[in-house]
């Protein structure tokens, strides 16, 4: 049985959404199952770009039964973490140091847990719920991930009333359905600065639209549409060469952001959080994973594909699902019409339905393990003095 507990999660955000994202979609899956949940957050305004109800001027404010507090140097944030009582989880997000005068309060009270970065690799089902011990106090580690000796992946216990608006109402929303036709091809692109990605979108010449979340890739894409090509017919539209269209939208909240992938026949995701959403929501996705230094992402990137395999029944469909995820993880890869990066990404678009299929059977699969919240729930029970 799940006991009402109290949950602090703190957040640093180091850069992009994904600090924040995580943080907010595991507190909105606390509450979902009735703790009780106050988020320390550094900044709002980047929490703002995915929850606009955010007001930037608030030290403390609640939204939807999370209270959220600004924790900064500014003397409201400072009081507020000078007197206060910490609640009986508490939550470190990807080792981002608490505050010394919130670390004062702490007592054995609490359980301490610090929620690691999601990552396929076999060594974290090793370090997954390891307790270690520092400055007089107790700290547990734990590990999102896709087995079931990990904590499992950060979605929420509702996930079967979620259900795709439709591609027709997701397209007159952005303005699609006056520009392409209904079998036309719908790929959103939410990446870094990725010139492989550039060159496809520059060069692809099939029945497709590329959808652009505003943010640094649509810059990039503007900053380099005259050398690769591509025509900026407005503010938000652009076309390659062989009248492939892109559109930039702009960024939402999670929920409709969601809505997007949903309705795409195909994702590009980054991150992390975007990354499960493409897995949770099942639906056909390339990963460009966070860059890291000596190339550390790349071995992520394998693990996680070797473990993504067991769902793809096609030998050349998963072939073309890893040149693809390599290419594009990899900067100085070009797409080129004449080599094999165009069979391979036409490849991908012929089979979109196997590669929904094999979306599918994966989604049944991660979601066997339970939810990163419960699973951080029952395990904070288990762990309970
Ligand atoms: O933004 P990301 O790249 O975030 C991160 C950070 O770089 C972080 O430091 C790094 O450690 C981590 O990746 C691995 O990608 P991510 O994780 O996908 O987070 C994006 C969030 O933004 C996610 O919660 C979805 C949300 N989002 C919206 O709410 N609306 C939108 O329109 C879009 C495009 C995204």
């Amino acid at each position: 049985m799940i006991k009402n507990k109290t949950w602090d999660v703190f957040c640093k955000i180091i850069d992009n959404y994904g600090d924040i994202g995580v943080s907010y979609r595991l507190s909105k899956n606390l509450v979902e199952l009735n703790q009780i949940v106050r988020m320390f957050v550094s900044e709002l305004h980047s929490f703002k770009k995915i929850e606009p109800r955010i007001d930037t001027s608030k030290c403390e404010q609640i939204i939807d039964n999370i209270q959220i507090i600004l924790w900064d140097n500014s003397a409201c944030s400072v009081s507020i973490l000078d007197s206060i009582v910490p609640s009986d989880i508490i939550i470190e997000m990807f080792a981002c140091n608490l505050p010394d005068n919130y670390i004062f309060h702490i007592t054995d009270k609490s359980i301490w847990i610090n929620l690691e970065y999601l990552s396929a690799e076999d060594w974290v089902e090793e370090c997954h719920e390891k307790l270690s011990f520092s400055n007089g106090h107790f700290k547990y580690f734990f590990f999102p991930g896709f087995t079931d000796k990990t904590g499992g992946l950060n979605f929420e216990q509702n996930l079967i009333t979620k259900q795709s608006q439709g591609k027709q109402i997701i397209e007159t929303k952005y303005g699609i359905d006056k520009i392409v036709s209904r079998n036309t091809l719908c790929c959103s692109i939410f990446c870094y600065e990725n010139k492989t990605i550039l060159s496809l979108l520059a060069n692809v010449d099939e029945n497709i639209i590329f959808i652009v979340p505003e943010g640094v890739f649509s810059a990039y894409l503007m900053r380099y549409s005259e050398l690769y090509r591509i025509t900026v017919l407005d503010g938000s539209l652009m076309v390659n060469q062989f009248g492939v269209y892109i559109k930039i939208i702009p960024m939402t909240n999670q929920h409709d952001y969601d809505q997007l992938l949903m309705s795409c026949d195909l994702n590009i995701v980054r991150g992390e959080d975007s990354f499960v959403r493409a897995q949770i929501l099942s639906t056909p996705f390339f990963w460009n994973i966070y860059q890291q230094k000596y190339n550390a992402h790349l071995k992520k990137l394998d693990d996680f594909l070797e473990k993504y395999k067991v769902c793809v029944d096609d030998d050349q469909l998963f072939e073309s699902l890893v040149y693809i995820s390599n290419s594009l993880n990899t900067p100085t890869y070009e797409y080129d019409n004449s080599i094999f990066y165009k069979v391979h990404f036409i490849n991908i678009l012929q089979n979109l339905e196997k590669l929904q299929n094999s979306a599918t059977r994966w989604q049944n699969r991660i979601m066997k393990i339970g939810t990163l919240a419960r699973n951080l729930i029952l395990f904070a029970q288990s762990r309970e003095k």
